[in-house]
C-alpha cells in the first residue's frame, strides 16, 4: 500500500485529491495546520473518509520535519498555500512565507529524511503575468508574475526546479490554470457567482458585488486536475506540466452562462463593479497549453466550461434548499 501526505488538506483540491487516492487504496495523510478553526466541510461534501491528520504548518520548519519524519510517505502534495491572489497584496509577507519558504522547508526535509519520496508542487498560470499576452502559455513560456501570490509560486517554483537538478529528487510542478467545483471557496469569483445566481433565484438577493469582468480565464473542473497531479508523480522522470483546457472565457461570460444554469436572463442590472475588488494589478487573459500532458501523462479534461459552470450553479441552488 502507498502513502500519501497531503498539505492543504481541507481545501479544494486536497479533499478532491484525498478522495482520488482514498479510491486508488492510498493510505492518506493530510496536514492540518491548527492555526484557525480548520472546516471539514470539503471532505464531508465529498463523502472523503479515512484521511489520517497529522499536524503542521508551512511556517513551521521544525513541524515540517516531525511529519515528514513520522510519515515517511512515498508521495507527497504540496497543496497548502495562501492561494487567494487578491489578498496577497494585503499580506505580502505571509503569502511569501506560506508559498515561498514553505517549500523550501518542504524540500530540505524530504531531502534529509525521506529522500525518495515523489514530491508534487502545485505551480500556477499566475506566474506568467501577462507574459505573451492571449497567446496560449506553456512551459517554456516565461514567467513574469504580477501578484505577490505570482512572485512566491516563481520561487517556489525555481527552488523545486533546483532541488530535482541539484539533489536528483523526483519533484514535478504542475502549472495549473484555474480549477473550479462546487466546493470552491466562496471568495474565487467562480463561486461568488454561482452562490449570487443561486441566491438570486432564490429571492435572497438582487445583485452581485464584483470587480473586473472583463479578465478572462481558463477554467477547468477540478477533479479533472487532481487526475494530472497524479500521473506526474507515477511517470519514470519527473517534469513539469501545464494543466489546462485550452478555452478562456471572460467572467462576464462565465455570469451569463451561470444565470442561464438557472433558467435566468443574466441582465448588467445585476451587476455591482466595486472598485474594492478590482485588484491593484490584473492578468487580463490566461490560457494555457497543456500538450505536454496530453503527449506524455495522457491526460485531457473530461468536464466542459458549460458543464463545469452548470454543475457549480445546480450545487449551490440544492444547498439553498
Ligand atoms: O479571480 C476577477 C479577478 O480570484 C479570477 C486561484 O486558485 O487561480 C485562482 O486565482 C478573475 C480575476 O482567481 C471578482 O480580478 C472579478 O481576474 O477567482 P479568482 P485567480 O485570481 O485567477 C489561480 C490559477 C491560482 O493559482 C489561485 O490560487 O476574476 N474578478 N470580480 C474577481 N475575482 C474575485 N475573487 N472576486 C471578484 O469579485
Amino acid at each position: 500500500m502507498k502513502t500519501a501526505l497531503i498539505t492543504g488538506i481541507t481545501g479544494q483540491d486536497g479533499a478532491y485529491l484525498a478522495k482520488l487516492l482514498l479510491s486508488k487504496e492510498y493510505k492518506v495523510y493530510g496536514m492540518l495546520s491548527r492555526r484557525v478553526n480548520q472546516s471539514y466541510q470539503n471532505l464531508d461534501f465529498l463523502g472523503v473518509k479515512g484521511v489520517n491528520f497529522v499536524y503542521a504548518d508551512l511556517t513551521d520548519q521544525c513541524s515540517i520535519q516531525n511529519v515528514i519524519k513520522s510519515v515517511m510517505p512515498d508521495e507527497i502534495y504540496n497543496l497548502g498555500a495562501m492561494s487567494f491572489v487578491g489578498l496577497s497584496w494585503d499580506k505580502p509577507a505571509y503569502t511569501s512565507q506560506v508559498n515561498g519558504i514553505g517549500v523550501l522547508y518542504m524540500l530540505e526535509a524530504i531531502k534529509n529524511f525521506c529522500p525518495e519520496a515523489r514530491f508534487y508542487q502545485a505551480s500556477t498560470s499566475e506566474m506568467y503575468g501577462n507574459c505573451k499576452g492571449s497567446e496560449a502559455k506553456n512551459e517554456l513560456t516565461p514567467f513574469i508574475p504580477r501578484s505577490p501570490y505570482g512572485v512566491a509560486k516563481v520561487f517556489a517554483h525555481n527552488m523545486v526546479v533546483n532541488y530535482r537538478e541539484s539533489y536528483g529528487m523526483f519533484a514535478c510542478c504542475g502549472i495549473l490554470f484555474n480549477h473550479e467545483s462546487p466546493i470552491r471557496g466562496p471568495e474565487f469569483v467562480t463561486r461568488k457567482i454561482s452562490s449570487g445566481v443561486a441566491e438570486i433565484k432564490a429571492g435572497k438577493r438582487d445583485i452581485i458585488q464584483l470587480g473586473n469582468i472583463k479578465a478572462q480565464r481558463d477554467w477547468g473542473y477540478a477533479a479533472d486536475y487532481v487526475e494530472a497531479m497524479w500521473l506526474m508523480l507515477q511517470q519514470e522522470i519527473p517534469e513539469d506540466y501545464v494543466i489546462a483546457t485550452g478555452r478562456t472565457h471572460s467572467v462576464e461570460v462565465f455570469l451569463q452562462k451561470a444565470f442561464a444554469a438557472a433558467g435566468l436572463q443574466y441582465s448588467p442590472e445585476y451587476i455591482y463593479q466595486d472598485p474594492k475588488f478590482m485588484r491593484p494589478a490584473e492578468l487580463d487573459v490566461l490560457l494555457g497549453d497543456s500538450t505536454k500532458a496530453e503527449k506524455k501523462l495522457g491526460w485531457k479534461p473530461n468536464t466542459s466550461f458549460e458543464e463545469l459552470v452548470n454543475l457549480m450553479v445546480q450545487a449551490d441552488i440544492e444547498r439553498l434548499k
